[in-house]
């Protein structure tokens, strides 16, 4: 394994010993920072800033270079796979992703592409190159991809849904095509991290976010069960992050992930008792502490500290990504918060 200068992150999720618990926030290099959006007006689309590596590059290097995280996370979408399917993605301005060509059928199903990722997302590989360079070995790099759930429901609704009724439709009704979707994404999704990892990522992390919309047993068949396959083809640390899943946190933790990341619903002190150790956690300050006053914002992340005080297999980030007006300077109270928590 590389040596890094600052490997507490690494250490964190392999429950080794750290001087400190590490801290990184999902969504990092987003909105909320002035420095991302003058960049994001050189392009005309935020799919265009993840297809061109030199920028991408540098937009994962803006929050380490201006908050000193101990993880940097690769830039980039968990929808550049059905992007690559030419399923007509576009970002629309303040509306999200919407697709033009909607997933409904078993034959849909059938005509989906077979992707190589190096013909067909090859910037995911040259900015993972580009930002290990960037790191020079300061911090690990995170790669990622949505879950093939997650992945899904965009593919079904065609858009950000808060109701995913087509996609839950599917599941009752159709339940063989949702399986065939599945296991088509998550064949392609087990490539395109293979990619990652050929380029050099040090772990990666599979985003759930809707499989908290599911029932336990229905999350466990349709989303659980190929994030485990995904797991199982890796040979590298990886973490599961289901928004909504504290209740099936030892079903995750034996998927034979390293580390599970939890939402701010989930108690952190119940959860490192269920999954004792087994894997490490991640997470899970409410993201909507960051708007409140900095001795709040202070008291609330040492709350979160104390479960792990002197102990190693905790990282610290929020319990989902920051909000894009969310200001840097409250960032930077919470960073030093957990650079300085003894
Ligand atoms: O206008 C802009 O500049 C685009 C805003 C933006 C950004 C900065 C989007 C659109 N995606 C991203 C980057 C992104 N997305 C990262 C980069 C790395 C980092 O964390 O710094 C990552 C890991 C994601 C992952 C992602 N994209 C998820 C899973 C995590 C989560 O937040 O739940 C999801 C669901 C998406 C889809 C997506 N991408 C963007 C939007 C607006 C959405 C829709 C979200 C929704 O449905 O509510």
């Amino acid at each position: 394994m590389i040596e890094y200068k600052n490997p507490r992150f690494m250490q964190a999720l392999l429950r080794q010993p750290v001087d400190r618990a590490p801290i990184w926030v999902m969504r990092q290099a987003g909105r909320y920072m002035p420095e991302y959006r003058a960049i994001r007006t050189k392009v005309p689309d935020f799919l265009t800033l993840c297809k061109t590596p030199e920028l991408a590059c540098e937009v994962t290097m803006l929050p380490i270079d201006r908050f000193g995280f101990d993880a940097a996370i690769l830039f980039s979408d968990i929808l550049m796979i059905p992007d690559a399917m030419q399923l007509g993605l576009k970002f629309v301005q303040n509306e999200g992703p919407t697709f033009a060509r909607v997933i409904t059928s078993k034959r849909d199903v059938e005509q989906l592409p077979t992707l190589d990722p190096e013909e067909d997302t090859p910037y995911i590989a040259n900015s993972v190159q580009l930002i290990k360079k960037a790191l020079d070995q300061k911090i690990p790099l995170i790669g990622f991809a949505g879950s093939p759930w997650t992945v899904a429901t965009y593919m079904v609704e065609g858009k950000t849904s808060k109701q995913h009724n087509k996609i839950r439709g599917m599941v009752y009704s159709s339940p063989d095509i949702a399986h065939q979707l599945l296991s088509h994404l998550t064949t392609e999704t087990i490539k395109y991290l293979q990619a990652q990892i050929s380029a050099g990522v040090d772990c990666v992390m599979v985003f759930d976010t809707w499989g908290g919309v599911l029932e336990d047993n229905l999350y466990q068949e349709f989303s659980l069960q190929y994030m485990q396959q995904i797991v199982a083809a890796l040979d590298i640390p990886v973490i599961l992050f289901t928004k909504n899943g504290g209740r099936c946190l030892l079903q995750q933790a034996q998927t034979g992930c390293v580390g599970l990341g939890l939402d701010w619903t989930a108690d952190l002190k119940q959860a490192k008792e269920t999954v004792g150790d087994m894997v490490a956690l991640q997470g899970n300050l409410d993201p909507a502490v960051l708007y409140a006053d900095p001795t709040t914002i202070a008291s609330k992340a040492r709350q979160i500290l104390d479960v792990y005080a002197g102990e190693t297999g905790f990282i610290f980030n929020l319990g989902h990504g920051i909000t894009p007006d969310i200001s840097p300077e409250h960032v930077q109270v919470l960073v030093e918060t957990v650079q300085n928590y003894v």
